[in-house]
């Protein structure tokens, strides 16, 4: 049986992110498989044609990794690249069985296998039954090596999160069962990555410190790999010891996602720790020389225009906090996705995301949302 496994494309210019969900997807199919990420040619449409004519294989499965940008200030949707590519499968080869998946899929596989009938359906979430070892030797890594500093590559180390943060879909694509990589696979993958010439990584988790010692043990098994790092963080926990031992490994940069601006909006959004944890990290990271990106939803469905503002506030603090190492700081709107309670969410088949789909303030209100973001983003970002 031939297997063709195809990244799908974006639709539009965008940097190339290596395809993770397909290598680990590779590793536990049975026969031949050969995989092709769209993003990195200059004619996507082209190469999946003469891909599925030269192969002809017997199963496609494309992945959908995001449906759209989630980002109410660009908001692009990938689907309607993504419907034309099934077309084009199923035009080119009738007889192949399609699968699709992927998270942008998982999220919409409802809405998706209604207007595209040609996907078999039942391809919803993790395909293996265990975080897996991705099938590197399947690409080619040299298209992603020049964006590596943009996160073009990752390796997975933790799946799954138990918290049940309110607007957060992570939980419902990956389950509340957590899982680890053991930290000498975490080292095997890095120092063959490495000798493949990636020198920089984004190690994929929902937040590595999310038990105490785990961020610990990772760190070790980046230690002395030649390799430097980033990964999401809870503040929770973010000592200045892990922080000076994150820097020593090679962590580069750290970043958080309070959320929330407000300690009531915190605990109403359902994070586990307050505003003073977030100083107190970034804080200790600045102090060790990390870079910090700080993410949070300023207004939210119970907000004032004043609490609204107070938060643009507080992110700027902690912006101030970091200083010269403030790498990002990002005011963004929840996008209503299904499986979080900010839901049902739709997904945008045709054309861009509808506003109605984000959490933003109504008239007036919006314009100040928008002239915070611009000054405060513009000042410390
Ligand atoms: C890490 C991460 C990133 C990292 C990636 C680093 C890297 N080099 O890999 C960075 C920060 C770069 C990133 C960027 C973006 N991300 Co992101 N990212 C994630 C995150 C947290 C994990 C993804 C991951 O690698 N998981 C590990 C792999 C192994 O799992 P997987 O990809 O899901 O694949 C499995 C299954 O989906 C399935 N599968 C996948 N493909 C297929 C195909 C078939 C045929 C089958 C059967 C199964 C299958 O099996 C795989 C193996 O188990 C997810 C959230 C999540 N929990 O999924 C968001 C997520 C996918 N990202 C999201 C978004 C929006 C983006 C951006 C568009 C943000 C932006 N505005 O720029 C960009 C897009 C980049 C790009 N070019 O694609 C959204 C998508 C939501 C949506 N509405 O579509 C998510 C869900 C987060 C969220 N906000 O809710 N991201
Ligand atoms: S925001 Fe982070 S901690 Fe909260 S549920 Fe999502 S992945 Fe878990």
């Amino acid at each position: 049986m031939k297997t063709l496994l195809v990244q799908s494309w974006l639709g539009r210019t965008q940097h190339p992110v290596a395809p993770l969900g397909l290598l680990s997807v590779a590793s536990s199919m049975p026969g031949s498989v050969e995989i092709v990420d769209l993003n990195v040619s200059n004619d996507p449409l082209r190469m999946l044609t003469e891909k599925l004519d030269s192969l002809k294989p017997d199963v496609v499965g494309i992945s959908l990794r995001n449906a759209d940008t989630t980002n109410a200030f660009d908001p692009y949707s990938y689907l309607p690249a993504f419907l034309k590519q099934v077309s084009i499968v199923a035009q080119r080869a009738p007889r192949a069985e399609i699968l699709a998946g992927g998270a942008g899929y998982s999220l919409f596989h409802r809405e998706l296998e209604a207007v595209a009938r040609v996907i078999s359906a039942g391809t919803v979430g993790h395909y293996e039954n265990s975080i897996a070892m991705p099938s590197w030797d399947l690409i080619d890594l040299e298209p992603y090596l020049p964006f590596q500093r943009n996160l073009s590559i990752g390796v997975e180390v933790s799946r799954g999160c138990d918290l049940k943060c309110s607007y957060c879909v992570y939980p419902s694509l990956s389950g509340a069962h957590k899982q680890d990589k053991p930290p000498e696979d975490v080292r095997t993958e890095v120092l063959m990555l490495r000798a493949r010439g990636v020198r920089h990584l984004f190690l994929c988790a929902p937040v590595l410190n999310h038990r105490p010692g785990r961020a610990e043990e990772v760190a070790l098994a980046m230690a002395g790999t030649g390799m430097t790092w980033e990964a999401y963080h809870s503040p929770l926990g973010f000592s200045q010891t892990y922080a000076d031992l994150a820097r020593e490994s090679g962590c580069t940069t750290v970043s958080f996602s309070p959320d929330g601006g407000s300690d009531s909006d915190m605990l109403a959004l359902g994070k586990d720790f307050t505003t003073r944890d977030m100083e107190t990290a970034v804080e200790n990271a600045a102090r060790a020389g990390l870079k910090v990106c700080i993410g949070l939803f300023p207004y939210l469905p119970w907000s004032s225009p004043m609490s609204m503002i107070r938060a643009f506030i507080k992110g700027r603090k902690w912006g101030a906090i970091a200083g010269t190492g403030l790498a990002r700081l990002r005011f963004g709107a929840v996008r209503r996705l299904p499986g979080s309670s900010f839901g049902p969410g739709r997904p945008a088949l045709h054309g861009a995301v509808p506003s109605g789909e984000f959490v933003l303030p109504g008239k007036p209100w919006v314009a100040l949302f928008r002239f915070f973001r611009a000054a405060f983003e513009k000042q410390l970002g």
